[in-house]
């Protein structure tokens, strides 16, 4: 903030504002991109000082930059955490962190509903380090508790999850986990910190794809961690993310935070768009059943109402007729987009059993929350009654 608050500025004003007044940018009304590998010392002893931490200037960019300490910064301050670190994509910031919580011997509890990428880290990568991964019901009370046992190191999960939209409790899980000495990774992306702030409900490290809603515009590669611990921060900058290299760049911080700027107007849209698109479907006879936080037959409605401020952008419906009927109704589609990722102003669909989660065993889909009949829906920010039009002819179809 340019000037002293006496009162905690709101969301969009902290996304907009918070790090940034341009005094040291020639008055830029924009931060400038650092578009540099490294930086320049004037002398050795000048070097020495930066290199021991006596002076907090920058080295080199896979070890920080101006453009991505300020995207940090915001990241830290709207996720009400004190300490973030970005990345180059989502997944460089989810394996990093859990390769930085875990080692051989430990284990993994994790929701057993996940984005398909990471839940081939859980099965496939881990494993390899000696490192297991157990999955239960953790949307179920009580569930965390039963699975937890002397080995586990770390409780990872995302409320809502890719692609059932299934909450667990993040305070409740938190507590269980800590008792047992656990630590609790949140992945937010679904919520983003405009609806959603896992720390302060008791979770340790929050995770997101900022390739998402974070950056809004389908155009830019991003991840990023945030935790109440800045040791931990420190550690995980230095110790893996300087080692594993999975940098984001200074031009896609300048993005992301480009995107800041607009989450919230973006996300109050995504959201009404997304209910009216809901109801649609949910009062539509082909339609099986219809998942979304924000509809009042949702199943863990009153834990939506507890722990989010608004529900986002992701529909995921089941057609009657399984596979077959949601091919279908996925082809027919002529305004909608078949395509991966998420949170675009594009309403985005696609069909998770053949594409972002065809890792899951298909005979077992059940056990994950989902089936082949399932289509997940990214709602846009076009007109509502334009995409609703859409599904409407495309239903007709099956
Ligand atoms: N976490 C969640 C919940 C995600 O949905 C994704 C990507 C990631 C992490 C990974 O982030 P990335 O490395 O792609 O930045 N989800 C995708 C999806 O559902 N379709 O395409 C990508």
């Amino acid at each position: 903030m340019s000037k002293e608050a006496d009162r905690n500025p709101g969301f969009d004003t902290q996304a907009i504002h918070a790090g940034w007044d341009g005094k040291h940018a020639l008055g830029a009304l924009n931060p400038p991109i650092y578009q540099t590998s490294t930086f320049v010392f004037d002398s050795v002893s000048h070097a020495q000082k930066v290199f021991s931490g006596e002076s907090a200037e920058y080295v080199y960019t896979r070890g920080n930059n101006p453009t991505l300490r300020l995207f940090e910064q915001k990241m830290a301050i709207l996720e009400k955490g004190e300490k973030a670190v970005a990345f180059s994509s989502g997944m460089a910031a989810i394996s990093s962190v859990l390769l930085s919580l875990l080692k051989a011997g430990d284990e993994l509890l994790t929701s057993r509903t996940l984005y398909g990428s990471t839940y081939h880290v859980a099965t496939q990568l881990l494993p390899r380090y000696g490192i297991r991964a157990n999955f239960a019901d953790l949307a179920h009370p009580g569930a965390v508790q039963a699975a937890l046992t002397d080995a586990t190191k770390v409780v990872y999960l995302e409320t809502p999850a890719n692609p059932s939209l299934e909450l667990v409790d993040i305070a409740a899980t938190a507590e269980a986990a800590h008792r047992r000495g656990a630590i609790v990774v949140v992945d937010n992306t679904f919520a983003t910190p405009y609806f959603q702030n896992p720390l302060a409900l008791g979770a340790d490290v929050v995770v997101h794809s900022c390739t998402k809603y974070i950056g809004g515009h389908g155009d830019a590669l991003g991840g990023v961690a945030v935790a109440r611990d800045p040791d931990y921060i420190f550690r995980l900058r230095f110790d893996f993310l300087c080692d594993l290299g999975g940098v984001l760049s200074p031009f896609n911080a300048w993005l992301l935070l480009r995107g800041l700027k607009t989450l919230g107007v973006r996300m109050e849209r995504h959201a009404s768009n997304a209910l009216a698109v809901a109801r649609f479907l949910a009062g539509h006879p082909k339609v099986e059943r219809v998942l979304y936080p924000g509809l009042d037959e949702f199943p863990q409605r009153e834990l939506a109402r507890r722990q989010m401020r608004g529900y986002g952008g992701i529909v995921s419906f089941e057609v009657k007729g399984g596979y077959d009927a949601a091919v279908r109704l996925i082809d027919s589609l002529q305004l909608c987009t078949i395509a991966v990722s998420l949170g675009d102003a594009e309403t985005l669909v696609e069909h998770p059993a053949s594409m972002t989660h065809r890792e899951y065993p298909r005979e077992r889909l059940a056990e994950f929350g989902f089936s082949e009949a399932l289509v997940r829906l990214s709602v846009g920010l076009e007109n509502p009654e334009d995409i609703i039009a859409d599904f409407d002819q495309a239903l007709r179809r099956i």
